[in-house]
């Protein structure tokens, strides 16, 4: 019989990784997979408990934020205050940076960012949702926090994952050795680890974006889309459009099975929707790791300077391949070249 490696003995395991470590990452992982759990058990039960619907106050974008949105905030918070290893949270709930202040984590030095429910308008119809995270060593933990502080480039995040709460639940993370999944076992209430050392295939034949949008999309993105769709046999195109409007599902799969996310600066919305914090450098830092790429349409995600917590940029997300084709499409290359065969040969 195969051994079941539980989230909990694979972190143990890789902690001797790290020499000098003294196990706080390792705690504060575990910490994430408990909050996750709690998560994932009111996800589940959202059908049957009086627990859907809006709860009617904004968050600091001004969207309505549903109740499983506030529930999983709060679990995060918790989960992470009475771990004792991190600092300050900022999660996308909460307009300011949450200190945390409970007496075991005065020596903390870690940041979290957080989505804690992602694409939670798919919950009433019971489409996946998802959390976002990102870990940071604080700067200097000796002094007082500061928003400062969460403001560090996502090359220097020390781990990154989520959590997709879909027909099965998973927690994917990385710490810079490689990616791994481990999938909830609701019979024994263990993540287990079901997709060790995850890769993201060099290109795909999938690509995920709101097409809704496109009369608003900048002319790079028109270009990319109509090359998506032009039939060459050599690029196995037209590829196929999937789109389910949960970042993390739509990530998720391309990370499997290869593909692109994009979702680009609007003329609405010149930053496009997402958040760099806790939405696209977590997204980022795994894909890059998992050996895909992720960019603004111009440069690298994990090298932009964040200068606010909910900031927000357009992102380009997947197999290196194909975020590297639409970038030549949002240079301009393309203009006016046939959409036929690979423009770039
Ligand atoms: P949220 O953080 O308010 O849930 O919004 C983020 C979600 C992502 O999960 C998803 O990729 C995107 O919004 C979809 O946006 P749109 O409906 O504009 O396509
Ligand atoms: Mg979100």
């Amino acid at each position: 019989m195969k051994r079941v490696i539980t989230l909990g003995q694979f972190i143990i395991e890789r902690q001797s990784d790290f020499p000098y470590a003294k196990g706080e990452l390792s705690r504060l992982l575990r910490d994430i997979g408990i909050a996750a759990k709690l998560v994932n058990r009111e996800v589940n039960k959202a059908g049957l408990v009086d627990i859907l619907g809006e709860h009617g106050t904004t968050n600091i974008q001004g969207e309505r934020v549903k109740k499983l949105d506030i529930y999983a905030n709060e679990q995060f918070i918790a989960a992470l205050g009475s771990g004792g290893e991190t600092r300050g949270i900022a999660s996308e709930e909460n307009d300011e940076l949450v200190p945390i202040t409970t007496a075991v984590s005065k020596n903390a030095k870690y940041l979290v960012c957080v989505d804690p429910l992602d694409g939670s308008s798919n919950i009433d119809v019971n489409v996946s949702v998802g959390t976002v995270f990102s870990i940071y060593r604080s700067t200097d933990s000796s002094a007082p926090l500061s928003e400062a502080d969460f403001l560090q480039k996502g090359v220097d995040q020390v781990a990154a994952g989520y959590v997709i709460y879909g027909s099965s639940t998973m927690l994917v993370y990385t710490t810079r050795r490689g990616v791994n999944g481990f999938t909830l076992d609701p019979s024994i209430g263990e993540f287990c680890l079901s997709h060790p050392d995850m890769k993201c295939p060099e290109t795909g034949t999938m690509y995920s974006i709101n097409e809704g949008n496109y009369a608003r999309f900048p002319e790079g993105v028109k270009q990319y889309i109509k090359y998506c769709q032009v039939e060459d046999d050599a690029t196995d195109r037209p590829y196929t459009s999937r789109y389910i409007g949960s970042l993390v599902a739509d990530f998720h799969r391309n990370l499997l099975m290869g593909g692109i996310f994009i979702y680009p600066s609007t003329a609405k919305s010149p930053q496009g929707k997402l958040r760099l914090l806790y939405e696209c450098n977590p997204l980022a830092f795994l894909i890059e790791e998992a050996g895909g790429t992720a960019s603004d349409g111009h440069q690298r995600i994990l090298e932009l300077t964040p200068t606010s917590l909910h900031q927000r940029t357009p992102l380009f997300i997947g197999s290196a391949g194909m975020v590297a084709k639409a970038e030549e499409f949002m240079r301009g290359s393309h203009r006016g070249e046939p959409l036929t065969g690979d423009p770039a040969s």
